[in-house]
């Protein structure tokens, strides 16, 4: 059997984040502690490049722009959808999961999911505390796993092919080659 597994050494890697600036008072924590676990794994500030947008729903798009781009290894996307009273929840956490999902398989690039879907501010609150859930530095941790595997994945397709998949940031393809 062979098993191939994704590893934690991100150095030379490239990230973008987008973040959602809805519930900013839970986004902001998920945005610090997914830019620590990528800096902890060996990624340089220069090499992360966050983009902001209104809320939730506007993840997608601009998610599948950045990750056409080529420029990133994986995009990370942060945002907080609570359920309150209102059926806004139900569109917009099922909008923004599909279209993540889609706009990863449409760019060929690993898009992580660091959205949280709450029933309370509390539930929000705590996912997001370093501390405790921790799932901004979850979605760091996710986006490395997979950069690496797919860029494993990738070559071992490359060699079998014989023809060049696109693999990886356009600069961290630069600096394999050196
Ligand atoms: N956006 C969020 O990120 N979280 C929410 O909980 C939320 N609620 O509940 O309404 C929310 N709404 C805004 C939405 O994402 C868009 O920004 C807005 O509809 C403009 O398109």
């Amino acid at each position: 059997m062979k098993l191939r597994k994704g590893s934690h050494d991100a150095m030379g890697l490239r990230f973008g984040i987008v973040v959602a600036r809805f519930n900013k008072f839970v986004t902001s924590k998920l945005l610090s502690s997914c830019i620590d676990g990528l800096s902890k794994h060996g990624v340089k500030p220069d090499d992360i490049e966050v983009v902001r947008v209104p809320g939730a729903f506007e993840i997608p798009l601009v998610a599948r722009t950045m990750a056409r781009t080529k420029r990133f290894d994986a995009v990370i996307c942060l945002g907080a959808v609570i359920r309150g009273d209102t059926p806004h929840f139900e569109y917009i956490s099922a909008e923004v999961s599909r279209g993540i999902g889609q706009a990863s398989l449409d760019a060929d690039v690993p898009i992580i999911f660091g959205v949280l879907t709450t029933h309370t501010i509390a539930q929000a609150i705590e996912r997001s505390d370093p501390a405790k859930f921790n799932r901004g530095g979850e979605a760091a941790k996710s986006a490395i796993e997979m950069a690496t595997v797919m860029k494993t994945l990738r070559a071992e397709a490359d060699r079998l092919t014989g023809h060049k998949l696109t693999s990886g940031s356009i600069k961290s393809r630069a600096r394999r080659k050196r």
